[in-house]
């Protein structure tokens, strides 16, 4: 089932995620349920916050032929170094606008499997870009929080005027 994806301003993104307590059949049912809403609008992440489902669950491909879902649940994040590097991110919840952010480059992840099964990960790259953008969502942050507020205040106009014009 594919499922309606907040815009940013919607405050609703600005949510704190709550823990998974069990990874049950509802659980997997919205992880599959996100991975069919992220393929079906081109995206490479998508966070339950940004499907106002306000749980701590993340769900991304970086695949090529997009056959390679990874689910986070649970994700806590500790960066593996200092040196920070630029991204030109996007965001589903932003639709039309890129901008550089910078994160640190290398992180360590700590989550929870599809099946509830703890694993660790080392990520460099778009995939510790990606998860870092993704654990914001989590957190209530969006990408567009780290540019200035001339830059933020244009997109929010621009996305407020098309949504207006869609209503
Ligand atoms: C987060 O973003 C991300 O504006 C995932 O019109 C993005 O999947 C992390 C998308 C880039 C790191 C680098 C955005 C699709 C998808 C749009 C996405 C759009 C259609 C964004
Ligand atoms: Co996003």
């Amino acid at each position: 089932m594919i499922l309606p994806i907040l815009e940013f301003p919607d405050p609703r993104l600005r949510t704190k995620a709550k823990p998974v307590g069990e990874v049950d059949s509802n659980i997997r049912k919205l992880v599959d349920d996100m991975l069919e809403t992220m393929y079906d609008a081109q995206g490479i992440g998508l966070a339950a916050t940004q499907v106002d489902h306000h749980l701590q669950l993340i769900v991304m491909d970086l695949s090529d032929d997009k056959n390679e879902p990874l689910v986070f649940i649970n994700p806590s994040l500790a960066p593996l170094c200092v040196d920070k590097v630029p991204y030109d991110e996007g965001c589903l919840s932003v639709p039309g606008f890129y901008e550089t952010v910078e994160r640190p480059a290398r992180v360590r992840i700590n989550a929870l499997d599809r099946e509830g099964k703890p694993f660790e990960l080392q990520a460099e790259g778009l995939l510790a870009v990606c998860i870092q953008h993704e654990m914001d969502h989590l957190s209530g942050k969006l990408f567009v929080d780290y540019l200035s507020s001339l830059k933020r205040d244009r997109i929010k106009k621009k996305l407020e005027k098309q949504h207006k014009l869609q209503a």
